[in-house]
């Protein structure tokens, strides 16, 4: 019975302790800003900052067979199926880019296309990837290539995928054919988006594919992401050194949902260190989860931003498992249930700049079907953004997720984020308000 009592005070003190520690270092609650007093129209960007909208291969393209194909029938989930047929129609969802203005575009290549067995290469899809960059380019938009999107052929996941080591050859083998065919023409590659979303996804929460539950694996996951991200960013840069190769890192910011809860505060710096420091830690040190990764070490030369939220922690955790998430009383909830918090943009750009490399917003946006919220949404975060810059932030671009509704993965048809409305029935696009919004937006800045 002692050693019980002793084993729960220490345990009581150690939790006393952390919470002391992080109740310290931060302030309660987290910045928010008095809206009614900022002019979001007062905004300005450099010349050459870059505005773009970004979409991803399984979500647009239509027709795939893959690891999230898979996924979605094995889970009974609504299923992508055509999705925006984007592969017959990629040349007219361009003029919609022309149309809106943008002199960026950031898009995915499906590997499940190019290697749909393991060994057999469809030299003609390849070839469709090589006439889509002409195109953008004859447009005056710059390419922005994600190489690993959340989906993969489903014979590598079959063998593991990113769990098994051994694996991670022929992730660098495809890249490579990727980066050897267009490389000549893109100048900015994104290796792999969202690592810690593609793991916690997969492996912990088992929403997306391959649907485990187990922390172990998950760790084990991010590691290998890690260790990929840097073999493919090696392989790639000894091939063109002047190519800037990045990642797509979502930074979702956790706060202590009560002010005077000891789990609160510990649960939100230990899921803030897994989810955003860890990672970090993998780049600026070479070392992640414990494990050394030397390869990982300085492997950027620029770091794509994903923002969309804050969490707030609690013991409510649970609730995160369904994906229910609170919110402070001032913030409004978007379609996702997430609070919209654009001054954590601000936070997680902060949060990036340590690496020493420039930033670029590869993802930024709202679901909202009825586009209500995405005009201030919109205006909230360009404005954030264009105060960090004034003082004194690397960021060159800003990427608007998504150029049209799409296929937005288990959530499936129901969160719309795009500019462009689309008709899943008739294939049909139509510009929202908040599109000719983004549209006035680029042309005056
Ligand atoms: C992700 C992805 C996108 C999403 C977007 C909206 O964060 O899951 O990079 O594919 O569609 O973030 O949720």
């Amino acid at each position: 019975m002692w050693v019980t009592i002793l084993l729960s005070a220490f345990i009581a003190f150690v939790i006393f302790k952390i919470t002391l520690i992080s109740y310290r270092r931060r302030r309660y609650p987290e910045p928010h800003y008095d809206w009614s007093q900022i002019n979001t129209d007062e905004i300005s960007f450099p010349q050459d900052f870059h505005w773009g909208t970004a979409t991803a291969a399984h979500q647009v393209e239509g027709s795939l067979s893959n690891n999230w194909s898979t996924h979605e029938v094995v889970k009974g989930l609504e299923q992508s199926g055509f999705a925006c047929d984007h592969w017959n129609r990629w040349e007219e969802d361009y003029n919609l880019l022309s149309e809106l203005g943008v002199s960026s575009y950031r898009c995915s290549i499906e590997w499940s296309r190019l290697e749909p067995e393991q060994g057999v290469w469809k030299e003609e899809a390849l070839q469709t990837y090589s006439a889509m960059v002409d195109d953008l380019i004859a447009r005056k938009i710059r390419p922005v290539i994600t190489l690993h999107h959340f989906s993969h052929p489903q014979w590598w996941e079959a063998k593991g995928g990113f769990a098994d080591k051994d694996n991670i050859a022929a992730f660098v083998h495809y890249c490579e054919r990727v980066f050897d065919t267009l490389s000549d023409r893109v100048d900015i590659w994104v290796t792999i988006n969202e690592p810690t979303v593609f793991s916690s996804m997969g492996y912990s929460l088992g929403f997306f594919p391959p649907g485990r539950r187990s922390l172990r694996l998950t760790l084990r996951v991010m590691r290998h992401v890690m260790l990929a991200h840097a073999r493919v960013y090696r392989s790639l840069k000894a091939k063109r050194p002047d190519a800037q190769i990045g990642i797509a890192k979502n930074v979702t910011l956790f706060d202590p949902r009560n002010r005077w809860s000891p789990i609160d505060w510990p649960l939100s710096r230990l899921l803030e260190w897994l989810w955003n420091g860890a990672w970090r830690n993998g780049i600026t040190n070479g070392r992640m989860l414990f494990t050394a990764i030397p390869e990982a070490k300085d492997s950027l030369d620029f770091v794509g931003l994903n923002y969309y939220t804050h969490v707030l922690t609690g013991l409510s955790i649970g609730a995160l498992r369904r994906l229910e998430f609170p919110k402070r009383d001032q913030e409004v909830a978007t379609e996702f249930g997430y609070p919209m918090y654009a001054e954590g943009f601000r936070r997680a750009i902060e949060f990036l700049a340590p690496l020493g490399v420039p930033i670029e917003i590869t993802e930024n946006g709202v679901a909202d079907a009825a586009d209500t919220l995405r005009p201030e949404h919109l205006k909230r975060h360009l404005w954030v953004l264009s105060e960090a810059i004034k003082d004194g932030y690397d960021v060159r671009s800003y990427h608007h997720w998504s150029l049209m509704d799409n296929f937005e993965w288990a959530e499936g048809y129901s969160m719309r984020f795009g500019l462009y409305h689309v008709d899943f029935e008739t294939q049909e696009r139509t510009l929202r308000s908040s599109g000719e919004l983004y549209k006035e937006i680029i042309s005056s800045n």
